[in-house]
């Protein structure tokens, strides 16, 4: 009786938490009024309002037709996992599904390849190798809204980021089992949201077939122990370590491997938005723009305090623990400084815990203030290969791969 509660109790909260289904379609639960979540920042746009989403803890909201949700900053000090309920949620186009049945659902695999491929759920979950990985997905456009000159587009605090532990199968196995032919070049990927207008382009993206047929990008379906959340790309999600997350393609539907370089209307995400000046510094003169350009790629070397926030006030000759995280594309976080006098001396944070190469890595540090007044806290993180968080923002039109030292003000009494 008991066994059997549980059983009937357990698979009735799997089917309203997992069934694949955004409860109440996809509008917001209920829109609170701008509140809190300035967080210090002055957008142009003015304070953005807290806003619920099925399967979400209150998030700021961007905007909402599609969804665009970012995690409130607090989250980032909480744990150095993005628990699933605060992660981020991003759609370009307004015509995303609300609901999905995980029983007919299909991955096809297609094109160059030997045996064109069509992968129920259960398939892919028991007939691979199942491999895990903790990685940082991260918005282009995360902090946009501190580009100076201002840039179009959403005006982002940091809040389009997040560290998730994926489970899944690599894509190179997936590959291999259609048998990629000879002349393959990149491998397109596409979801089962869509464009509302045929002129509008679909979301597609693509990566070289190197990249692809590499140990690392791959097929997660459970996130932080359980099944993706709905918003987050339910049921399959495609995972690029290291690289922005406009590659993790959410919803993912339709795999193909092609023997040219992707292009055409629904090219559009590759070959006309998401792209860098093709340079050194991927940066231009604010205002001007590029002459050749190139799809952004992988995460810079970033770090945040997160137990402070800005015009927090501090006491006076007291010990206080500051503490925060640094991320990058993998290469591995070596070192992270702390200044607390506006850049003028640094001192080496602790690393806490690695939870791998991709992950959000913790640090602390342990401070004390001299005098009361005001102060500056910076933080500075490098890695392995050497690269290390620059004072000032290089600029670039579309405010992508924000890359610099982040100060926070505060006042000691
Ligand atoms: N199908 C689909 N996948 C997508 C997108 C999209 O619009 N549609 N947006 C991409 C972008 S730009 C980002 S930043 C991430 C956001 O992932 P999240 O919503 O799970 O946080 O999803 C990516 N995958
Ligand atoms: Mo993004």
């Amino acid at each position: 009786m008991i066994d059997k509660y549980n059983k009937v109790h357990t698979s009735r909260r799997q089917f309203l938490r997992n069934a694949g289904a955004l409860a109440l379609a996809a509008s917001p639960l209920n829109a609170i009024a701008a509140s809190d979540t300035s967080e210090g920042i002055t957008f142009a746009d003015g304070p953005r309002p807290l806003v619920r989403y099925p399967g979400k803890r209150e998030l700021i909201l961007v905007h909402t037709r599609p969804p665009h949700l970012e995690t409130p900053a607090s989250v980032f000090n909480e744990s150095v996992i993005t628990p699933n309920d605060a992660f981020f949620v991003r759609y370009h186009l307004a015509n995303f599904p609300t609901s999905i049945d995980p029983e007919t659902y299909r991955l096809t695999v297609k094109g160059a390849v030997k045996t064109p491929l069509s992968l129920s759920l259960a398939e892919l979950k028991s007939s691979m190798q199942q491999v895990e990985v903790v990685a940082v997905n991260q918005c282009s456009g995360n902090s946009r809204g501190y580009s100076s000159p201002r840039v179009f587009g959403a005006q982002l605090g940091n809040g389009a980021m997040g560290n998730a532990r994926w489970v899944g199968v690599p894509l190179k196995t997936v590959l291999e089992k259609a048998g990629v032919l000879s002349g393959a070049r990149q491998v397109t990927f596409n979801g089962l949201d869509k464009p509302v207008l045929p002129s509008t382009p679909d979301f597609r993206k693509a990566l070289d077939i190197e990249h692809a047929l590499s140990p690392e990008p791959m097929l997660a379906w459970s996130m932080n122990g359980e099944d993706l959340p709905f918003l987050n790309g339910y049921p399959l999600k495609l995972i690029v370590p290291g690289y922005f997350g406009t590659y993790w393609v959410k919803h993912l539907s339709e795999i193909e491997v092609i023997d040219h370089l992707y292009e055409g209307h629904d090219a559009y995400f590759m070959t006309k938005a998401y792209r860098l000046p093709d340079n050194d510094c991927m940066c231009v003169a604010p205002g001007t723009s590029a002459d050749k350009t190139r799809p952004i790629s992988t995460l810079p070397v970033r770090s945040f305090i997160t137990s402070v926030k800005t015009d927090d006030v501090l006491p006076v000759n007291r010990t206080i623990k500051l503490k925060g995280i640094a991320f990058d594309d993998g290469s591995g976080i070596k070192t992270v400084d702390v200044s607390i006098d506006s850049g003028q001396t640094w001192r080496a944070a602790t690393l806490g815990n690695d939870l791998g190469r991709f992950s959000f890595r913790e640090w602390q540090l342990a401070i004390s203030f001299k005098s009361t007044g005001s102060a500056v806290l910076m933080v500075r993180a490098s890695n392995r290969q050497g690269e290390i968080q620059p004072l000032k923002a290089d600029w670039n039109p579309g405010g992508y791969r924000r890359h610099a030292i982040e100060s926070t003000p505060i006042t000691i009494a």
